[in-house]
Order: structure tokens, then sequence, then C-alpha cells
């Protein structure tokens, strides 16, 4: 241990603790910018320095370790002035019109500039200007960016690609796409964690909420909108609304509320989903001399985009299921139009997403076969839902719960784990399980594959079977784990693979808590959520019975290829 003293008080921590660290441990709050735990830790905006008794300048809080004997001084007059300067210099490179950024309030830089009570910026205003590709799903606004690098550091160690980089030198530097590339030459799977990661309003989402206020105001539309599972269990964080509160039924009124005609749930779908896939993988599996092994799950378009451009020899091991939005979107303009007796082309399909890359997938020609237009017309991410909310005025503490309409809103327990990474594989082992026996096995058998370990694998016994599976998620354990594949290290014959970190509980488009991961919490609620359904099994939903029975015939029959699964090679 190691004694120091930290704003006049005594303290003890361990060596090797970093000051930032030190402070924290003993609420003594010291404002950072750029850093991030374990990913970012260079002292790039100098927000953190503080002032050490016999050191003649001022150190980074985040990246000094504590010695024996320091007396600290965090908020010092010298302190308080450089911090000042540091982040009036970083404002003069930054555009501050914050009444016209996304981020607003919910902005590091605005929040230390206020705490700081900066006024006024003292310094010439000096803003990068570039050109960015218009219309695609993730925006970098160059004038908002501070150079924190945490964008660079986050899609290099987490999710391995690189996309990232600094440009020019001097006061130009600046980051951008890597290696001099357009966006859309590059790599980039659209998770969005360089989002969820940025301090200030420099990368968001591709702003679609007035595609969605038009559809609304358009007499002549029907308009139809899918919650997806992990939106659940994070809309109401942006609201200040308690998890408790802020309920899916909560989330179905709020959105009755703004005008949607039929409010349904990628649950039912997500239950279509295992029918199809799960069916998929039992016929691979008889016929296993010549399949390919494993098949990997399909429904995450960031790890297809990644996929594609990593290991495109193996992308006839994807399975040929459509995601829950695809199918959603083909079965809304399908058989839920047949079931309203009107022309598909009238249906306006909106789904709500906890991601970035869906606003790609639901744009994808091989995805989409209903033959009225887009299957899925807009995606909105979780944080545009929350815009539209606030940009209504509608107040969900005023709103009691609601049901979903039916029968697109009727769902198992399986179906909501899909939000979180491992739900996938277990929901789906789940009915092949009762595919395989004709008996249901405990609903948490397969529980195993749970949790936020990047790279989990399991055996289990499907009537005398011995099924490997593996689950990752996050694009950096994706890629360790397709090595191992690859180098025969290991052998698996089904794959859940996620591109963000936690699955879709920590996907790129979901609500922003800087600094703060909150997967794992989110992923519990949907945990608690399958526990408390009625319904635990895909293949017991009586709305996906009836659809089988009334629209479909049975999984993987001419109908549902047609409509529900696609060639991702093409
Ligand atoms: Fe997901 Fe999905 S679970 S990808 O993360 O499979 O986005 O939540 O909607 O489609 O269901 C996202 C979340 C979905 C899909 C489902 C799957
Ligand atoms: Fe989107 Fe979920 Fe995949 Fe992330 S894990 S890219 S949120 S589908």
């Amino acid at each position: 241990m190691v004694n120091i003293v930290i704003d006049n008080k005594k303290i003890k921590v361990s060596e090797g603790t970093t000051i930032l660290d030190a402070a924290k441990s003993n609420s003594i709050p010291i404002p950072n910018l750029c850093y991030l735990k374990e990913l970012n830790e260079i002292g790039a905006c100098r927000v953190c320095v503080v002032e050490i008794e016999g050191i003649n300048r001022l150190v980074t809080a985040c990246n000094n370790v504590v010695e024996e004997g320091m007396v600290i001084y965090t908020n010092s007059p010298k302190v308080r002035e450089t911090r000042r300067i540091n982040v009036e210099l970083i404002l003069s490179q930054h555009d501050a019109r914050c009444a016209a950024c996304v981020r607003s309030g919910n902005c590091s830089l605005q929040t230390i500039a206020n705490d700081l009570g900066i006024l006024d910026i003292p310094y010439e205003e000096d803003l990068p200007h570039a050109e960015w590709t218009k219309g695609f799903p993730l925006v970098r606004n160059y004038e908002k960016c501070i150079k924190c690098m945490r964008c660079i550091q986050v899609c290099d160690k987490i999710q391995g690609l690189n996309i990232w980089d600094l440009s020019n030198t001097g006061s130009r530097t600046n980051v951008d796409v890597s290696l001099n590339r357009r966006i859309e030459e590059s790599d980039c799977s659209l998770c969005g964690q360089c989002i969820t990661h940025c301090p200030v309003g420099a990368l968001h989402e591709r702003d679609d909420t007035q595609k969605v206020f038009e559809a609304l105001a358009d007499e002549d539309k029907i308009t139809v909108v899918q919650i997806a599972p992990a939106v659940r269990a994070a809309w109401g964080e942006e609201l200040g609304l308690s998890r408790d509160f802020a309920t899916v039924n909560r989330l179905v009124s709020t959105l009755r509320r703004m005008g949607f005609d039929y409010i349904f749930d990628t649950n039912f779908t997500a239950d279509l989903t295992i029918m199809e896939e799960g069916s998929e993988f039992l016929e691979k599996l008889k016929n296993k001399e010549n399949e390919k092994f494993p098949m990997f799950t399909s429904c995450c378009p960031g790890w297809i985009r990644f996929m594609k451009t990593q290991y495109p020899d193996m992308v006839d091991q994807l399975s040929t299921a459509k995601s829950p939005q695809q199918m959603f979107g083909a079965i809304a303009k399908s058989y839920y139009a047949e079931l309203l007796n009107v022309d598909p082309s009238r249906i306006f399909c909106v789904s709500i997403m906890p991601c970035t890359a869906k606003k790609y997938e639901c744009d994808v020609s091989v995805l989409n076969d209903a033959g009225a237009g887009q299957d899925v017309d807009v995606v909105l991410t979780t944080r545009e839902v929350v815009r539209m909310i606030r940009a209504e005025h509608i107040v969900p503490e005023t709103l009691e719960e609601e049901e979903f309409d039916t029968p697109l809103g009727i769902s198992s327990g399986a179906a909501v784990i899909f939000g979180a990474t491992g739900g996938v594989m277990e929901a789906a082992l789940r009915t092949a399980y009762y595919l395989v026996t004709n008996e249901n096995p405990d609903p948490d058998a397969f529980k195993e594959v749970r949790g936020k370990k990047g790279w989990k694998e399991a055996i289990f016994d499907l009537d005398g079977n011995k099924i490997r599976v593996a689950v990752a998620s996050g694009l950096g354990n994706t890629r360790r784990l397709i090595e191992a594949i690859r180098n025969g290290e290991v052998e698996y014959d089904f794959v859940e693979i996620m591109a963000c970190p936690g699955g879709c509980a920590g996907g790129g488009g979901q609500p922003i808590k800087d600094g703060v991961e909150l997967a794992e919490e989110r992923a519990e609620v949907l945990y608690g959520l399958d526990k408390i359904n009625n319904i635990r099994f895909s293949h017991e939903n009586p709305a996906i019975i009836k659809c089988y029975e009334d629209y479909l015939g049975k999984p993987l029959s001419h109908r549902s290829h047609k409509l529900l699964h696609t060639d991702q090679r093409k």
C-alpha cells in the first residue's frame, strides 16, 4: 500500500493505482474528457491535470500513478487556471453550437465547460472542414471532433478494425478514416461503438426521424412499428426514467400517443427466426458429411459486414435465416397485409433498434422480398426514438402501460433474450431440443452461454448428439474465435456472433452514458423478462403456430424460403 494525501485528505491505496483512480475511490472527482479505463489512458485532453507538491509542472491524473508520500491538489488555483485554459483551447477547435447538437445535454465537453463556468471562448475559432459521405448510416462531424482518440482506440482494441486514424499533423491534426479512404471504401462494420464512446457530438447515426414524422402524418400510410428486444431495457435511460418504470408496455403507450397505427414486437419474429434457424441447423446436422461447420448466426448486420470483408470465404457458413428485423418487415408486408386486407404498399414499416448497422440492413436488396418497396422502410435507433418522444413533448410519466397489438406483438421469453450475448444460441437450443426429442428441456438448461465473457463455449447433449457451441460478442473476440477455427485449434457446430460487446444490449444505437458500459445491467432486465414470461419456448408462441398454420406452412417451406431466408453470398 502507498500513503498519499489528496486535497488534504490522508489516503491509503495500492501501489500502481493512478491518481485518478485513487481520487475517485475516495469520492474526490477529477474531471476528464478523453479517458476511458484500460482503453484510452493517454492524457490527451489534459483536463485531468493535478498539482503535486515539489514538482514544478502539472501532471495528468489518468496516466500517472501514485507514489509514497505524494501530496496532490486536484483543485488548486494553478490547476483551475490550467484546466480552464485547456478546455477553452479545446472549445476553440470545436463547433460549440450546442443548441443544434445531437449530444446537447449529454456531452462531456459541455458539462465540463459549464462546470468550469466558461462563458466565453477567448481564443480564435479554428474549425477543420471535411466532406462526409452523404446518406451513410454513420456520420462524422469533423467540426465537433476534439481529438480525444477514443474512437480510434475502441475500433482498434475492442473491434479490431482500425477504421479510424489520425490525419494531418500539428494544428491540422484530425481524426479521419484510416489510410486516406472514404468511409464507404473502408471495412466499417457499422457497429456504432465509436459513437457510444464519443464524449461529444462528433459521431452519430444518420437522423431518420423526419421520414417517420412524415409517414405518421400521411393518412394513406398504415404505420407499423416493431420494437427490438434490447430497446426495452434502455429506452428510459436518457429520459431519466427508472428501469422499473420504463417498461416495454410504457413504450407501447408512448408510441401509440405518437400516432403509430400498430405497435408490434421484434420478439415475435425472433421466435420465428428460431423456428427457421433451428430447423436449418437440424437439417444440416442430418447431412453432416456434406455440410460445412460451424453454422454461424446471421441476425447481426455488423457481424455480417465483418464476415464479408474479413472472411469472405466463410460467408456460405452463415445461416440463411434473415434477422428478426427483416423477417418482421417481410411478414408485415405479406401475412399481416393479408390479415388487414390492405395493399402491402400502404404499410410503412418502422423498426426501433439498439443498432446503427440495422439502418444498412434494411436497405440490402437480398433482404427485401415482400415486393412492396423495402420490407422495413426506416430504422430508428433507441436514441432517435427518444428524440422523437421529446420532440412530440410526450411525457411517459403520465402514461399507463398498454399492450402490444396482436398477433405480431405476441412473443416468448426465448425471444427477449436475443438482445443479450448468448441469447440467440440459448433460444435456438431450447427449440432444437424440442424438435429433436419432442419434449421441452428445462428452459434454463442452456444458461451456460449467458454472461458478459467475450468468447464462451459449451457442449450440450441433444438426444445423444454432442453439440459444440460457441458465442462471441465484440469483433476483436470474433476475430480471435474465427482464427482459432481456421487454425484448427477449436471445432464447433453452431456459433453465435454479435458485433457489439455484450450483444445488442450494448448496441451502438443505445443511449449513451459517458464512460459507463451498461450492457450487463440491461441484459439482466432481459433475463428477468424471460423468467416471468408464461411462454419460454419459441415453438410454443401461439401466434407463431397460427402464422405457420394459416400462412407459412412449416419451417423451411417454400413460402418461408421466399420471405424469411436469403443468400448472403449475393
Ligand atoms: Fe438485436 Fe435482433 S437481438 S439483432 O441485437 O437476432 O438490433 O435487440 O432486434 O433483428 O430480435 C438488434 C436487439 C434485434 C434482430 C432480434 C436478432
Ligand atoms: Fe447491431 Fe446488435 Fe449487431 Fe450491435 S450486436 S451491430 S446492436 S445487431
